[in-house]
């Protein structure tokens, strides 16, 4: 049997400064820069990975802004994204609310059923925490998502987060 390859869209929302493109940097190049320009428009950052010996996948992130309030815009961005992550920060509770509107944002345009995961970031900020692991949880599985939390500036949970969501849209494509 030869070798098969996928090319995913994945994209990557969330509020401004959650640690969406600190997740995507790490994730793909293992590193964390302490100081961010603030993403204008998209970056979008390819990870290729071999999940099983037959299987290659190019995973190409699409990291939104923030400031991406323009409905035309945003929707361009979604289209043709098989997976999403959705990105809250634990420090910061409306981040965490805005979860909702997020999801229903993608869900206008590409439908219900898409595979997603939810991350909690920044659990290195123990102390400032403002929203618990159960209620991140409990979230997650409100929305149908996988659930991982994690540390893009210490790169704790990361891999698992992405490599995971790799794992169900490759279940996803069998059937
Ligand atoms: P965004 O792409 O969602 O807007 P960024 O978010 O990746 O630009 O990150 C916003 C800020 O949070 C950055 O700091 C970044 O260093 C920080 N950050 C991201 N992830 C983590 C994390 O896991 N832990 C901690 N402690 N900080 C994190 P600045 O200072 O540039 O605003
Ligand atoms: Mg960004």
């Amino acid at each position: 049997m030869g070798k098969r390859e996928f090319v995913w869209k994945i994209v990557v929302l969330g509020d401004g400064s959650v640690g969406k493109t600190s997740l995507v940097e790490f994730y793909t190049h293992r590193s964390f820069k302490d100081f961010y320009l603030p993403t204008i428009g998209a970056n979008h950052s390819l990870k290729e990975v071999d999940l099983d010996a037959n299987t290659r996948v190019k995973a190409i992130l699409w990291d939104v802004a923030g400031q991406a309030k323009f409905a035309q815009i945003r929707k361009m961005f979604y289209e043709k994204a098989v997976g999403a992550v959705f990105v809250f920060d634990v420090t910061n509770r409306k981040s965490f609310e805005g979860i909702d509107a997020w999801k229903q944002d993608l869900t206008d345009v590409l439908g219900e059923g898409f595979p997603s995961t939810l991350i909690a970031n920044k659990i290195d900020l123990a102390e400032r925490r403002k929203v618990t692991s159960e209620e991140g949880f409990e979230k997650a599985a409100d929305l149908g998502m996988l659930y991982f939390e994690t540390s893009a500036k210490q790169g704790d949970g990361v891999d698992d987060a992405f490599q995971n969501l790799l794992l169900l849209l490759l279940d996803r494509v069998k059937w």
